[in-house]
C-alpha cells in the first residue's frame, strides 16, 4: 500500500530546521554543514543504512563539508510520515 501523503505544512509542524522546497513541489528541505568532508560522509553513511532499512531514499546533495537533503515520497507525490521519521532520524544522526 502506498504511504499516505500528509504534506509539507503538517510534517513541518513537527520538526525543527527543516523547510518547504521552492517550486511548488511537495517537500522538504534542510543544509547540513560538517566539520569536513569525513564528518558529512559518515553522517551520509547512517543515513543511507536507515534509508535502505526503511526503503525511504533522500534525494541529497554533497559538497565537500555541505548536504543538502531533499525529503518527499515518490510513492505518494508528497512528504508522508515516512519522511518524517527520515527527517527525524537524520537530525539525531547530525547532531551525534
Ligand atoms: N524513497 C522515497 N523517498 N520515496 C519513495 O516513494 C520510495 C523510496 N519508494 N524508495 C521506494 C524506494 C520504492 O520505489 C521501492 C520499489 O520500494
Amino acid at each position: 500500500m502506498a504511504p499516505q501523503k500528509i504534506g509539507a505544512d503538517a510534517a513541518l509542524k513537527e520538526l525543527d530546521g527543516w523547510n518547504k522546497v521552492a517550486g511548488g513541489r511537495d517537500a522538504i528541505a534542510r543544509t547540513l554543514k560538517f566539520d569536513d568532508f569525513n564528518a558529512a560522509f559518515g553522517f551520509m553513511t547512517r543515513v543511507a543504512l536507515k534509508a535502505d532499512k526503511m526503503d525511504h531514499h533522500p534525494e541529497w546533495f554533497n559538497v565537500y563539508n555541505t548536504v543538502e537533503i531533499v525529503l518527499t515520497t515518490h510513492d505518494c507525490d508528497g512528504v508522508s510520515a515516512q519522511d518524517i521519521e527520515m527527517a527525524k532520524f537524520i537530525d539525531s544522526a547530525a547532531s551525534a
